[in-house]
């Protein structure tokens, strides 16, 4: 018989080895993506006693919620990192001490008297110095929230491979506005979002403050993102009610320590949806002091709110055109309204009418190059980054560049309305960097859209860039871990819209899956080819819009009728049985002339056009001969492979991953890219199918048939997609 005391100590054992058990799983669930690209994993020990040299002391003045962010933060990471928190120190009197501070909160800073001239309030220098004659690393500026940039700054150098050995660097943002555009509903559904609900839970705002807004203000700040338009430009005029301001004010207070101001879209009615006014007109008086009072109410709650977004007479919504006002008179009667208190109006160019015939990818640049100059000092007019509605590939807009005397802002979207969802892996960082770098040429060559956008070309002081979020409830915030890259891509170019796509796909590997060149190499190469896969399985060769009516899911180029042509695939792609393409050239639409002279000439010229233009810009046969000696048929049939082979490339990549990468998000993402190759296999059969239908040619030799009739792809429907 055994021993009661025993007895007791094997159960004990058993239950401790239960719970060590239930540990083991809890740990690996953590792996679920929600800490993002802050996981401040351990070092391995070399790096991290090199590291912790540099880092045994930690002396900063955290007296305001925005330094005592940046301590926490430094604090959580280098534990983290390390395996322990710096210790706190009151002077530098050893070696190793982490010295933060602006010259006013912290007397040491100021006697090092370092140039701080050039940083801005936002910028920050981190330096290797001997302070007191000890060794030291200092992050310096001019105002707190320059000190959580340069923490975060140090904590991503440490995370990517950095020694702190003799760091002197000096950053200060390029772009002033960096915001997200979060396309959220008060109902909790996001439009175009395939990341779950809304992550502003309006019903238990403003008493409840969910800590995910801490996690979400926190990977903002890491970014250098300053601003978030809460709300859907779709906008819905109760978020101006008393009732939801008093939620908006206590959201801005939980982000504001982080840098991040708070702003809303407005609906340019709601004087009459929720004042009673029987107008909205911008030039009537008491439509002007229904806004000019609804400022002061909103600034009365929060002291630093950014101002307002609006989408105003373009998709049925309402605006200034609806009393024969133009958008100027929209905007600046809103920006007067805020100017007392330091907001600003970002208003949208994405404006177009069913009812204007002309081609519509004219028609915002048609509409608002008239207005140039027109716009207060204090509004930003907000252009997306093609003159059509975020595909896959687009030109850049015309209006960069052409509209000199007004501070124009980049639109990026970040959610994948047209690039397949949270369930396509598709890095847009080269995708902004493409539009970025793309060369106006209205001030002669090197007039790129990221020194108009950065108010560099024309010498605004204004300059912004938004982002239109994929963030939502789902525990890995974006759909997908890949996705994440797109919100870290978003930041970084809006804090420096000069970095390189692949400099930055780089950190973000490192950051989110493991600084080991085995794991970050292969992650790289599928995220920096992945973009060009999507363009070619779905759109190639220029085509574009050719997505599901509604919900932009899946292939539907054969889609015509209702009452908006401009919103179906044909009127895009313009395909019959001699030739495909929209004749954007000078003998067709003219859109081709929105561009400077240099520009609007290759684009003219067939012979000059890149291939991915092509059907942008021309209509051809399709028996055109393309620059690689085959039909332009030929070439459309490649390109749809090799959007499939590189598909398979990546899913072969990760596969080989295995074991690298924690087990939850590789199994999550293998999933994914399952899904993403049998929908790219879709997009090139039912695309193919249905050029055949119209040129009755043969799929060219070497490539397989469509897997299924053209009626079989035409039967399929998907009410249920997300995001509508
Ligand atoms: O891309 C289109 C989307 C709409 C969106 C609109 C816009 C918010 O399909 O969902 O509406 O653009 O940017 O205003």
């Amino acid at each position: 018989m055994q021993q009661p005391g025993r007895v007791a100590t094997g159960w004990m054992a058993t239950a401790l080895a239960a719970f060590l058990m239930l540990c083991l799983p809890a740990r690996a669930a953590a792996e679920d993506g929600y800490e993002l690209w802050l996981r401040y994993l351990p070092l391995p020990a070399e790096r991290a006693s090199a590291v912790g040299a540099h880092t045994k002391h930690l002396l900063i003045d955290a007296g305001t919620p925005t330094r005592a962010a940046a301590r926490a933060e430094l604090r959580r990471g280098l534990e983290g990192l390390l395996g322990r928190a710096p210790a706190d120190a009151t002077a530098v009197d050893a070696a190793g001490t982490l010295l933060i501070g602006t010259p006013a909160s912290s007397p040491v800073i100021r006697n090092l008297g370092l140039d701080l001239r050039d940083l801005g309030n936002e910028g920050y220098l981190i330096r290797s110095l001997r302070v007191n004659g000890h060794a030291a690393t200092v992050i310096a500026a001019n105002a707190d929230l320059g000190l959580l940039y340069g923490a975060f700054d140090l904590l991503r150098r440490v995370q990517t491979g950095a020694r702190l050995d003799a760091l002197d660097l000096r950053e200060a943002p390029r772009v002033k506005v960096r915001v997200l555009n979060h396309w959220d509903n008060l109902d909790g559904h996001v439009e175009r979002g395939y990341a779950g609900a809304s992550i502003w839970d309006w019903w238990k705002l403003p008493d409840h403050r969910d800590a995910r807004y801490i996690d979400y203000a926190r990977a903002n700040a890491s970014l250098g993102i300053n601003g978030t338009v809460l709300n859907n430009v779709n906008a819905n005029a109760t978020i101006l009610t008393p009732r939801y301001l008093a939620k908006v004010a206590a959201l801005a207070d939980v982000l504001r320590p982080y840098g991040l101001r708070v702003y809303l879209s407005a609906r340019f009615s709601a004087p009459m949806e929720i004042g009673g006014l029987k107008t909205a007109d911008p030039l009537d008086a008491g439509v002007r002091a229904w806004w000019r009072d609804k400022a002061s109410e909103i600034y009365a709650l929060i002291p630093d709110f950014g101002g307002l977004l609006v989408k105003a007479n373009s998709e049925g919504q309402p605006g200034p055109q609806d009393y024969d006002r133009t958008h100027a008179d929209g905007a600046n009667m809103l920006a007067d309204a805020l100017a007392p208190h330091g907001g600003i109006v970002m208003w949208r160019a994405f404006v177009y009418s069913q009812h204007n015939p002309d081609d519509r990818a004219k028609q915002a640049y048609t509409e608002f190059k008239p207005l140039d100059g027109r716009f207060r000092d204090n509004v930003l007019v907000q252009v997306k980054n093609g003159p059509i509605d975020f595909q896959p590939r687009e030109p850049f807009s015309p209006l960069f560049g052409a509209m000199p005397g007004t501070p124009l802002m980049m639109e990026f979207q970040i959610t994948k309305e047209y690039l397949g969802f949270a369930t396509h892996l598709a890095y847009l960082g080269t995708m902004y960097e493409e539009v970025l770098q793309a060369d106006t040429h209205v001030k002669g060559p090197g007039s790129t859209v990221a020194k108009v956008v950065a108010g560099e070309l024309h010498g605004h002081a204004l300059s912004g860039m938004a982002g239109v979020a994929n963030i939502g409830r789902d525990r890995n915030w974006s759909g997908s871990v890949f996705d994440q890259a797109n919100w870290f891509a978003f930041g970084r170019l809006a804090w420096d819209p000069a970095l390189g796509a692949r400099e930055i796909a780089d950190q973000w590997a490192r950051m989110t899956f493991s600084d080991d060149d085995a794991v970050a190499g292969p992650v790289v190469g599928m995220m920096m080819g992945s973009r060009e896969a999507v363009v070619d399985y779905m759109t190639p060769l220029g085509l574009h819009h050719l997505m599901g009516r509604g919900h932009h899911y899946g292939p539907m180029p054969w889609d015509a009728g209702g009452p908006r042509a401009d919103w179906t695939p044909v009127y895009y792609h313009r395909a019959d049985r001699d030739g495909i393409g929209f004749d954007r050239s000078r003998r067709g639409s003219g859109a081709v002339s929105q561009y400077a002279p240099p520009v609007a000439e290759v684009y003219d010229d067939l012979a000059r056009v890149p291939d991915e233009y092509l059907l942008w810009f021309h209509h051809v046969p399709w028996t055109h001969p393309m620059r690689s000696g085959r039909t332009l048929w030929e070439e459309l049939v490649r390109h749809y492979a090799r959007g499939i082979d590189a598909v398979s490339q990546m899913r072969r990549t990760w596969m080989r991953l295995e074991g690298r990468i924690d087990a939850q998000r590789h199994a999550q993402t293998a999933d994914f890219l399952a899904i993403q190759l049998n929908e790219a296999q879709w997009w090139r059969d039912a695309s193919i199918a249905y050029w055949q239908s119209l040129n009755g040619l043969p799929v060219p030799a070497g490539f397989p048939p469509p897997a299924q009739s053209l009626e079989y792809y035409q039967s399929l429907s998907f009410p249920d997609a997300p995001g509508n």
